[in-house]
């Protein structure tokens, strides 16, 4: 069979796969992420920055072997796979490296794809640092495991001297068999150099967070995505991918399901799934009587605000909606004009962009301070939220 079709195929049951876990149990599988490299080149500061100290804060660090432990946390979609005191001048590297090796290698093997490495992390230090042959051998064992590899140059604070230090990487690896890896450079917290000096802003982590994604298995996307805690943009494309999820199940379920006037239980139940989704998507940790309250307290009151919206009088939630609905969604099979029931297809489908939407919305709002809350300012951003998703 041609292998990348039979791949795509793959990627594409396993992706039903972690829809259906989404779907039935609400929360999505872990993506595990590799990072390697040697003792202090910024490995653990680099995981703080993209998924947010709570990982390593609350997460447990379990060793795995000697030479690896896994950080985790109920509440975040990934698994880090952190080789911690890798000293590569020390005579015992070899046994180091292939105990390394040995674990990744023996996780790709396993059936279960979700078992598997997702993607591997190498970090490099680029500033005072020498890029060692040893180093590069490791690479070139690392990367052909056929897991998606970047490599991640950190603590890069002068343009000039971390581009050189990029080429001499490039030519080391290129003469050793290993062509065209991506290479992000990074600065994953901001740098003192001195008292009353400026202070280097961070930089870079945007960049890796796309570069991995562009590279990962559809299957374990999500996850991703909804792990880290730099990229908006990705949390806002993957909740309209969700909202558009709800309006394809409005097609092929019994509609009334959907409207609240007719069955305010189930449409409610759906709705409220949404919004639990969505949160996860931007890491808010909300419990399912949080969303509820929220929910119930706002968008959930339905008297008098569904008819709002037969009258969109130009507020942009609405014009969203009506974007999307737009887009997306009219014309699609089951939307089509000639379907006598379009118009409480498209009634439906519009209710719930238009809560989706203003839920995105909220949370963007209260982001910064959702994913740094504990419970107690928790309940008072919630507060908020039931006010602001009320005079929507
Ligand atoms: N300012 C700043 N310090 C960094 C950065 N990356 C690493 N460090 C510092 O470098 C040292 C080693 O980093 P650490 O993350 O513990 O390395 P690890 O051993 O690979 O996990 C620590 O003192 C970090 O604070 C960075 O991006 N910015
Ligand atoms: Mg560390």
């Amino acid at each position: 069979m041609n292998t990348k079709m039979h791949t795509s195929h793959r990627n594409k049951q396993w992706k039903e796969r972690a829809a259906t876990l989404l779907e039935d149990k609400q929360h999505l599988p872990k993506a595990n992420v590799v990072i390697a490299g040697v003792a202090g080149a910024g490995k653990s500061t680099l995981i703080n920055a993209i998924f947010g100290c709570e990982l390593a804060k609350t997460g447990m660090g379990r060793p795995i072997t000697r030479e690896i432990k896994v950080w985790e946390n109920d509440d975040v979609p990934v698994r880090i796979w952190d080789t911690m005191g890798l000293e590569l001048s020390d005579k015992q590297v070899k046994n180091t490296i292939n105990a390394i090796k040995g674990v990744i290698a023996g996780k790709n093997e396993s059936k279960d794809p979700f078992d598997r490495i997702h993607a591997i992390w190498y970090c490099i230090q680029a500033v005072g640092s020498k890029f060692q042959k040893t180093e590069s051998d490791f690479i070139k064992e690392l990367s052909g495991l056929g897991v998606p590899f970047i490599i991640v140059l950190t603590k890069c604070i002068s343009k000039k001297t971390d581009d050189n230090f990029e080429g001499i990487v490039k030519d080391i690896l290129k003469n050793d068999g290993c062509d065209n890896m991506p290479i992000v450079q990074v600065l994953a917290k901001d740098w003192e150099i001195d008292e009353g000096l400026p202070v280097i802003p961070s930089k870079g982590l945007e960049k890796l967070v796309d570069v991995t994604t562009e590279n990962l298995e559809g299957y374990i996307y999500d996850s991703f995505i909804s792990a880290q805690t730099i990229s908006k943009l990705l949390k806002r494309e993957l909740a309209e991918k969700y909202i558009l999820h709800e309006c394809d199940n409005l097609r092929k379920e019994w509609i009334k399901a959907y409207i609240p006037i007719v069955n305010i239980f189930d449409a409610n139940k759906r709705m409220e799934r949404m919004f639990k989704i969505i949160g996860q998507a931007y890491n808010t940790n909300l419990s399912e009587d949080e969303i509820k309250e929220i929910y119930n307290h706002s968008i959930g009151k339905w008297k008098g605000k569904a008819f709002n919206l037969s009258n969109p009088l130009g507020h942009w939630v609405f014009k969203k909606a009506d974007d999307f609905y737009n887009k997306y969604i009219k014309g699609q099979k089951g939307f089509e004009q000639s379907d006598r029931n379009i118009e409480d297809y498209e009634w439906a489908a519009k209710l719930i962009i238009w809560s989706g939407y203003s839920w995105i919305l909220a949370i963007e709002q209260h982001w910064d301070d959702l994913i740094k809350a504990d419970a107690n300012s928790k309940k008072k951003i919630v507060e908020q939220m039931i006010e602001q998703l009320k005079n929507i």
